[in-house]
């Protein structure tokens, strides 16, 4: 039977589902490039430019197997602008009588996909997405019952199954997890690698003009766009990040730097999650570097679990919780996102570095996302949609399945410690005991009052002070709740009036 064979611009694999069976004398392969995608949220410039031109490489790499490839371009004549409208024109223009998808990595595409059958008229199979190690099926099972998912068991689980960094049924070295050394600040002298840039070659210099033109008010900087665009360049900064920087990765994986976006960084989450690489051949590098002796083990360990754990585990838990998931709001935060989180515009050097990274690179290391922005927004009660949105709109490698647990659990809280056991609220202390932002700042991250104090230290008392009903009760809020209460009374209101000031100030 003719098949159409859609292939999404986070697909872009030649060993994905969709794509299996394919027989090239018969079948088409559909790709679309449509304005809804760019737009459901206004996607970071350097993102789209990243998904269009890699689409456009893959659509030539398919084409060089004498694969059909059908490919619309965003300015085509008649182009509808979604999935569905171009599933349609596509099934006319070459008589398929079937299609094939694998399944999406958002919810709302997902309702898409399931309505197309009654709306096309033609059978659709939805596969499932290949490219993990656990399916979604699997995640359930290991779920049901459970009466905490905490990652952790599930990491434990995946590197049973894996046989990766075991010692029969024991973990290699007798530890599971080294994340107790992944924590050191960078020393001043610590020399640090230079990052490779992918110079953009005509196709992806043809896409940054149309970008540019067509959403040219989205967020961020394209003039710094240096993504690989090809699972060829993909696999070289693979290649280099695991010679250079994957012997430190582990140490200084929540260090920050002022001036130094990307420090020891994988940089790889926008290739895994377009599909130019695949998570498998990126851990199988990892341990390879340490069968090898060029990483020690808690580097590698501390990477595996990146994406043997985190990843596979976010994705699990977005399936498993949505849609419903996305609508809790646990500490009932409601501010609306103050302006300099498009702007960078604040006096707050930490912030300041991280979003002008974000907005240049359309990239923020995970420290950053986490422990500045994301702590910034849950210390100051930010309404979570607002939050989800901006870590949406403004990554390379924001796709809803990993971005959303992310933000909504990891960094906001905001499902109640289904995620995370406690929030991860940090004073100022912890943002100078990681960076060297502090010293370049018009506040002093050791006083908690005062003009020069730092905001998150008043903000870090404040949060405690208000979610004292849903939080004080969680034994891993114990020590920060008995320190709060040590504090006099008249200290705890001073708190509250300077925070509460500042809040006000920043609705202004
Ligand atoms: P490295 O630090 O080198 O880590 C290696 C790889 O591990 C990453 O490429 C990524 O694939 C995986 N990984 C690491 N941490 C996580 C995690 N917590 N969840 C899932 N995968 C992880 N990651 C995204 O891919 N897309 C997002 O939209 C996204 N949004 C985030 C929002 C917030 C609020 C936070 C706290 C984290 C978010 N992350 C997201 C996770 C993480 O920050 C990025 O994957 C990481 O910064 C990507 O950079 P890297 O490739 O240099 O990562
Ligand atoms: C992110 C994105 C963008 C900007 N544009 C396209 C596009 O034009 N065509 C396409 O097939 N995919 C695009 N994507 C990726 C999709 O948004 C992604 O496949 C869905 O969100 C499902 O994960
Ligand atoms: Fe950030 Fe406070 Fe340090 Fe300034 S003093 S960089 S606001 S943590």
């Amino acid at each position: 039977m003719k098949t159409l064979r859609l292939v999404l611009g986070d697909q872009l694999n030649r060993s994905i589902s969709s794509l299996d069976d394919i027989d090239p004398k018969r079948d088409v392969v559909l790709m679309a490039e449509v304005h809804d995608e760019a737009t459901y949220v206004p996607h970071h410039q350097q993102k789209i430019v990243l998904v269009l031109s890699a689409m456009r490489h893959f659509a030539e790499l398919l084409a060089c197997e004498s694969i059909t490839v059908d490919y619309v371009r965003m300015s085509d004549e008649g182009n509808t602008g979604s999935f569905t409208g171009e599933l349609e024109r596509a099934l006319k223009r070459n008589q398929c009588e079937r299609v094939v998808v694998t399944e999406p990595g958002e919810w709302r595409v997902d309702q898409m996909m399931q309505k197309w059958e009654a709306c096309l008229g033609v059978p659709v199979e939805i596969r499932q997405d290949n490219r993990f190690f656990c399916s979604l099926d699997g995640f359930a099972d290991w779920a049901e019952g459970r009466k905490n998912l905490r990652m952790e068991f599930f990491y434990r689980q995946m590197r049973r199954e894996t046989g990766w960094l075991m010692e029969g049924d024991k973990p290699l070295g007798e530890r599971w997890n080294y994340d107790s050394e992944n924590r050191k600040s960078l020393p001043k002298d610590k020399a640090l690698p230079r990052r490779n840039r992918f110079e953009p070659d005509p196709i992806t210099q043809e896409v940054i003009k149309l970008v540019s033109d067509r959403f040219g008010d989205h967020f961020g900087e394209l003039e710094h766009f240096g993504w690989a665009v090809t699972r060829e360049d993909a696999l070289q900064a693979l290649d280099d990040f695991v010679s250079v920087c994957l012997p430190d990765f582990g140490n200084y994986q929540d260090a920050m730097k002022s001036g130094e976006d990307f420090l020891f960084h994988g940089l790889v989450s926008p290739y895994l999650n377009l599909g130019l690489l695949l998570p498998r051949e990126v851990c199988e590098a990892a341990l390879q570097a340490l069968e090898h002796e060029e990483a020690p083990l808690a580097a590698v360990e501390g990477f595996v679990r990146q994406i043997l754990g985190w990843r596979e585990y976010v994705r699990g838990l977005y399936w498993l919780k949505m849609p419903d998931y996305a609508q809790s709001n646990y500490l009932n935060a409601k501010r609306p996102l103050p302006e300099f989180y498009w702007t960078a515009r604040t006096e707050l050097n930490c912030l300041r570095q991280t979003i002008e990274s974000t907005r240049d690179n359309a990239y923020a290391h995970h420290i950053q996302r986490l422990m500045v922005t994301g702590n910034f927004a849950l210390l100051a009660g930010l309404e979570p949609a607002e939050v989800e949105d901006w870590y949406l709109r403004v990554y390379a490698d924001a796709f809803e399945w990993v971005e959303l647990p992310n933000t909504h659990g990891m960094a906001l809280y905001a499902d109640g410690g289904v995620m995370a056991s406690k929030p991860y609220a940090a004073s100022g202390a912890y943002i100078n005991r990681m960076s060297d932002y502090c010293a370049d700042c018009k506040f002093d991250p050791k006083q908690k009052l005062g003009e020069k104090a730092c905001p998150f230290n008043y903000l870090y008392w404040h949060f405690l002070i208000r979610n004292q009903d849903p939080l004080k009760s969680n034994p891993r809020m114990g020590l920060a709740y008995r320190n709060l209460d040590r504090m006099d009374p008249d200290q705890q209101s001073d708190i509250v009036e300077q925070a509460e000031r500042f809040l006000d100030a920043l609705d202004e």
